[in-house]
Order: structure tokens, then C-alpha cells, then sequence
């Protein structure tokens, strides 16, 4: 079809490239790392999200070139962090089934990372909790054992959307949650919201697993999640997902 296409023209023509929405300590003010995010700058429409092309790219077979993309743009701007004197801020990259399931994945990620001589734990890796339940390959787990052995972080993201959020737990070693946007928001005034986001905080703590509140839009959201224990928050109170050359400037005021 014509996106195809386009994604292909786009791939050759260098259109992709990776935004980064921070990830702050909500309490302290700081900085703690970032989630990057595929975006296309489309010479018509614009930036588009990942939302709006990803499974075209997945039906195309464009997904592989893609990943390397995000992986090798996560792991430069770490390197840049660190040359900026942040060596400790981390980035996160979203990770598919297809991509979980390649028996190269591993040996990809430390080509990257020794290529901009960084740090495996600063590299995390976010999962969806219905992707650790979708075992299709003898890869998959290989992959994600194989993944948090060797020491890189695994986060659960879109907590609390699946059916097997506490069962994806007790699976894998996952060193963080991130709570989906559909509990947070009108957590600052929804009781029932506020019963289950405080259940997933505590499930969280009670197991040792950080804890991060996504999508928060808003001051009351804010104070509501850091009332409940929650203090990591990612969303557009803070800031939307940026290029890297405007993370700077985010950072003189999230240091
Ligand atoms: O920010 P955005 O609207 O692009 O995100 C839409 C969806 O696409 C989210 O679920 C997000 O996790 C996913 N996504 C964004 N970037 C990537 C990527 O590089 N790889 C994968 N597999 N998913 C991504
Ligand atoms: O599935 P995942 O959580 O990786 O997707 C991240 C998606 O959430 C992206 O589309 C990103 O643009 C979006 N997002 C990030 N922060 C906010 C927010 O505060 N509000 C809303 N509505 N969307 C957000
Ligand atoms: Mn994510
Ligand atoms: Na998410």
C-alpha cells in the first residue's frame, strides 16, 4: 500500500528519527532518564507518531531497520549524557514481540552499546505486560532471561491493561512498573482510581520494583501520586517527547 511505500522512500531518505520524553523524580525535581519514542518526519504530513505507522512497518518488514534506529539513537544520546556530566540518567526503548523474538537481539544491543561506549544498565528495556505473555517462540523467553542476566533493566509498561499483570510478575525479573495513563489520569479526583493506583503502588513496593505513574497531565495528578508513594512520573506535565537537541534546555530546569 502507499504508506508502505512511503516508509520505505522515508527509511532511504532518513525521515526516523528518536524523540525522548523525561522521566523525573517528582519529589526531588531531577531528571532520572527518558523513554525514547519513533517518530517520522513526513515531508506532507508532518511529525507522525509511532502509533500512526508501526503496524504498517511491522506488515511491511520494515521494523528491523527501525529498531537498530532507535537502539543505535538511545544508545548515542546516553553517550551524550554521560559526555554532559549525566552519567547516571537512563533511557528507555520499547521492545515488540518480533524484536523480542530474534535470536540476534542480545549480541544487537551490545554492538550499540560498544559503539558509543555506554553502560547496559542505562540502556532499559520496556515490555508490555500482554508481549511477556505471548510466548511464541523458544526465543522470547531465551531472549528476555538472557536480557536481564546479563544486566540490563526490564521495565513492565501499561501496567495494569492486561489480564496477566501480576502473573507477567512472578515470570520475569522486572526491576520496574510503569502505570498505565488510564489509571493516572483523574487520579487526583476518582476514588476507585485512587483505590487501584495505591494497590499497584503497594504491590510494587511490596515486591521491591520501582514504580513510575505514566500520562501525568497535571499539578493535582502530581501531588495525588506523590501522596500515594509514587514519586517517578513521565507525561506532558513535564514535557512531550523532544529531539535531543532540546533536551538541554529541559534539563536546566529538571536537572
Ligand atoms: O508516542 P507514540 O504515540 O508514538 O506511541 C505510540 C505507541 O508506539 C506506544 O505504545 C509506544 O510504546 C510505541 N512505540 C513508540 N516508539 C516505539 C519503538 O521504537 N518501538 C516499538 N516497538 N514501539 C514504539
Ligand atoms: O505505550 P507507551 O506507554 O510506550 O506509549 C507512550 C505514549 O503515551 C506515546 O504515544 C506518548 O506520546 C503518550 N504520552 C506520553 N505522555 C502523555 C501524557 O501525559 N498524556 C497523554 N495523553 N499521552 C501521553
Ligand atoms: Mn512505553
Ligand atoms: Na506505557
Amino acid at each position: 500500500n502507499a504508506l508502505a511505500r512511503e516508509l520505505q522512500i522515508g527509511l532511504e531518505r532518513n525521515e526516523f528519527e528518536a524523540y525522548f520524553q523525561p522521566q523525573v523524580d517528582a519529589v526531588a525535581g531531577e531528571c532520572v532518564g527518558f523513554e525514547a519514542l519513533l517518530r517520522w518526519n513526513h515531508p506532507r504530513r508532518g511529525v507522525m507518531n509511532a502509533g500512526q505507522f508501526l503496524d504498517v512497518a511491522q506488515r511491511a518488514g520494515l521494523t528491523d531497520a527501525l529498531d537498530t534506529l532507535m537502539t543505535d539513537a538511545a544508545c548515542h544520546a546516553l553517550r551524550w549524557l554521560s559526555d554532559q556530566g549525566m552519567p547516571h540518567t537512563s533511557i528507555s526503548i520499547n521492545m515488540s514481540t518480533a524484536q523480542l523474538s530474534d535470536p540476534r537481539l542480545l549480541s544487537r544491543l551490545e554492538t550499540a552499546l560498544v559503539k558509543f561506549d555506554v553502560a547496559r544498565h542505562l540502556l532499559r528495556i520496556e515490555l508490555l505486560e500482554s508481549t511477556l505473555l505471548d510466548e511464541r517462540t523458544t526465543h522470547f523467553l531465551a531472549n528476555v532471561n538472557a536480557m536481564v542476566s546479563a544486566g540490563f533493566v526490564v521495565e513492565l509498561d501499561d501496567f495494569g491493561t492486561g489480564h496477566a499483570a501480576i502473573a507477567a510478575l512472578r515470570k520475569f525479573h522486572v526491576s520496574q512498573i510503569k502505570i498505565d495513563r488510564s489509571f493516572v489520569r483523574h487520579v487526583d479526583t476518582d476514588e476507585d482510581l485512587q483505590k487501584l493506583t495505591a494497590a499497584i503502588i503497594g504491590l510494587a513496593n511490596s515486591l521491591d520494583i520501582s514504580v513510575l505513574a505514566e500520562g501525568v497531565e497535571t499539578h493535582e495528578e502530581q501531588a495525588r501520586l506523590i501522596d500515594m508513594g509514587c514519586r517517578l512520573a513521565q507525561g506532558w506535565f513535564y514535557s512531550k517527547a523532544m529531539p535531543l537537541s532540546h533536551i538541554k534546555d529541559f534539563l536546566t530546569r529538571y536537572p
